[in-house]
């Protein structure tokens, strides 16, 4: 452990200023800020977003901002630890909560980041992505992978939410975040892949040699499946704690590059201590009641409830209800950089 690094205030004013004007500065006063020990320091704080109190807002930007002036209407979940205004959940992942009124059309547009939805009411709402309509039902997962067209329609009675979850950060902090903007996708003639060639799991449509397929063949994962499957896995697990991870059904591997999702079934009265993970989350509740201790916060959460957990969190969830949750993470990205971890508590 090398001893304690010399400050900026020990060198002397005339050599600071040299080094302003010439445009640097030192690096060991800054060197601990930049590479702490052992865990990094991170601004990310734990979030907490009840739905009770997002709804209301929602319905009142339905009012007031026409989807015509708003191309998306959102309203975006600040990290506590950036303070208000803050366009993201963490570091890696930004959060929102989108409203789309009966007849009101979302226009179609590319961009670089990846976007997932995960449906919280209403129904007749779908989206459009890479020209397959995808109908949107309260806990369906339907991904926008980054460089797909996509625009969201409503042909229902009642105001749509959805929680849209990106990587947005990501590519803001990269400088390769941008968009183009075109007409209404044509629609395929036929329903999304979740209910055509991939209704079984295990089972992908053959294909003639040389046919290879889509890189995202599946966009949208039905949840009465997904809910039905970890009933049954929790019927058979002795108790155990079950998860599911959304897959590339062709692949098996993470459905989008920068992020990861998977179900968790608590049941009622179960606790969970997950290892300490070097990726960020945010956890959103399908249904049921519970408490999450962040970094010893308290989140008391129910369903369609959101809440988002730092790097390296140390996390405790206790069920009062039988509850599902969605948890949105950043491995995938941490894979590919070559450091994701997970450390026993
Ligand atoms: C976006 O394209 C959508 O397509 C939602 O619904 C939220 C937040 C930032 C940038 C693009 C959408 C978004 C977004």
């Amino acid at each position: 452990m090398s001893e304690q690094l010399g400050t900026l205030e020990e060198l002397p004013l005339d050599y600071r200023e040299a080094m302003s004007a010439a445009g640097v500065a030192p690096l060991w006063p800054m060197m601990r800020n930049v590479l702490p020990h052992d865990l990094p320091a991170p601004v990310t704080r734990p979030g907490y977003w009840a739905y009770a109190a997002m709804k209301p807002l929602l319905l009142r930007a339905g009012e007031l901002t026409p989807v015509e002036k708003a191309e998306r209407r959102v309203l975006v979940m600040s990290d506590p630890g950036r303070g208000k205004g803050a366009m993201q959940a963490t570091a890696s992942i930004y959060l929102g909560m989108q409203l789309l009124l009966p007849g009101e059309t979302a226009p179609a547009h590319v961009h670089t980041p990846s976007a997932v939805r995960i449906i919280v009411e209403g129904e007749g709402g779908f989206t459009v992505v890479d020209g397959e309509k995808m109908p949107m039902q309260a806990g369906d997962l339907v991904l926008t992978p980054g460089g797909e067209w996509h625009d969201h329609g409503h042909e229902g009675t009642a105001p749509v939410i959805w929680l849209d979850a990106l990587d947005l950060p990501v590519f803001y902090y990269l400088e390769g975040s941008y968009a183009k903007e075109g007409p209404l996708q044509a629609q395929r003639n036929r329903p999304d892949a979740s209910q055509v060639e991939y209704i079984s799991a295990g089972l992908a449509p053959s294909r003639r040699h040389e046919a290879g397929a889509r890189r995202y063949p599946m966009m949208r994962y039905p949840w009465g499946r997904t809910e039905a499957a970890l009933r049954e896995m929790a019927r058979w697990s002795d108790g155990a704690f079950v998860e599911l991870d959304y897959v590339n059904p062709e692949t098996g591997k993470d459905v989008l590059p920068t992020l990861g999702f998977t179900a968790m079934f608590l049941p009622k009265g179960a606790r969970l201590a997950p290892p300490l993970r070097s990726s960020s989350a945010a956890f959103h509740v399908v249904k049921g009641k519970g408490r999450s201790t962040v970094n010893g916060q308290v989140i008391d959460w129910s369903a369609k409830d959101t809440f988002s957990t730092p790097v390296f969190a140390a996390l405790d969830h206790e069920a009062a209800e039988d509850s599902f949750l969605i948890r949105v993470h950043d491995r995938p990205l941490q894979e590919k950089l070559g450091y994701y971890e997970e450390r026993q508590r």
